[in-house]
């Protein structure tokens, strides 16, 4: 596969789903609108790697990633279709116990192997260095596809990424910012029992004397905006996308604004509507 097979195709993956009706579609005939735009060939194996997210099946995930990249199917476009919505049914059925901690991991192992073909692609089509940013999923958490998805994001958009990996306490947040001096701090946190310690990371990064220095980017599920405002991080960011636009505009138009700068936040807020 050389690099001018790749990125052909344009699917549209940015549309809202609802996870009741994704249910319906995967229980009954599959036949939805989702990636309409798609080939029949294409969206037929976009069905079939959703499904195998959804059921686990590991050892057999690769073995749709390939015929998808041969047609011309974008790397972050995989990421944004079958892959977003295979692993949102996934959590969906951990809810409602219908799945239980094992069907998870290996849903994930799933999500694992797939990056493992698409991060190469991603950074290959790495920009110009543009700014540094220090990443971690927050302490007690030990969720990191979202977060491996976002670094992968921020590194082909130029940045050296720091990734601190998961359950990162607060002082290595610290040690660094101190080492690597990043105007980017970003923090991953998936449940609702572990984003506290997004505000407590960011107690100790103002007690430590570091908040102007470095622009804070939150997200992870359980994550949003009003919580962003509350612990005073200046941006929530919903998915990787988003995160890249918001880290670019920190390192680019609002580079001389101070972390911590209400005008940041709301320029950065703003960014949500465009
Ligand atoms: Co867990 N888990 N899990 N889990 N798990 C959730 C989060 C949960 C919502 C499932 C559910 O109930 N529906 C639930 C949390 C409920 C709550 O807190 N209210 C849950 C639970 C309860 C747990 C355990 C406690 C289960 C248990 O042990 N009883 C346990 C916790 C372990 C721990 O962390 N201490 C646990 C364990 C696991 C696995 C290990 C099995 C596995 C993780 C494997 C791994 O990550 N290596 C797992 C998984 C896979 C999930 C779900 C199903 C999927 C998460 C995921 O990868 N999503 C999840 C359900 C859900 O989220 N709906 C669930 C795909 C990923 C691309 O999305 O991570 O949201 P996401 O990232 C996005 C954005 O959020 C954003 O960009 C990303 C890409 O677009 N973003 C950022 C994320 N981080 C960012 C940082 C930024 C910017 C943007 O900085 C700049």
């Amino acid at each position: 596969m050389t690099d001018d097979q790749q990125g052909k195709l344009e699917i549209e993956t940015d549309m809202e789903f609802d996870l009741e009706d994704l249910k319906k579609d995967l229980e009954t005939t599959r036949k939805t609108d989702r990636w309409s735009d798609a080939p029949a060939d294409v969206k037929d194996i976009f069905h079939q790697l959703e499904w195998n997210i959804i059921e686990g099946e590991f050892h057999e995930t690769t073995s749709f990633i390939n015929p998808l990249l041969e047609a011309g199917v974008q790397a972050r476009t995989l990421i944004s279709g079958p892959m977003s919505t295979g692993i949102a049914e996934v959590g969906r059925r951990f809810k409602m116990d219908e799945y239980f901690l094992p069907e998870v991991m290996m849903s994930a192992k799933c999500m694992q192997s797939a990056l493992v073909i698409i991060k190469p692609l991603i950074i290959a089509e790495k920009a110009a260095s543009v700014g540094t940013c220090v990443i971690g999923t927050i302490q007690g958490d030990l969720h990191d596809i979202g977060k491996n998805i976002v670094s992968m994001m921020l590194e082909a958009a130029g940045f050296d990424v720091i990734d601190l990996g998961v359950s990162t306490p607060p002082e290595d947040f610290i040690a660094a910012i101190r080492e690597h001096k990043p105007q980017i701090v970003g923090f991953s946190a998936l449940l609702t029992t572990t984003m506290n310690m997004q505000g407590e990371t960011l107690k100790l990064i103002i007690a430590e004397g570091l908040r102007d220095d470095v622009k804070v980017l939150v997200g992870g599920a359980p994550i949003s905006q009003v919580w962003a405002d509350k612990i005073g991080a200046d941006a929530y960011c919903a998915d990787a996308l988003i995160a890249v636009e918001k880290a670019k505009a920190c390192v680019g138009e609002h580079k001389d604004l101070l972390g911590g700068a209400p005008e940041l936040r709301d320029h950065l807020l703003a960014m949500d509507s465009q």
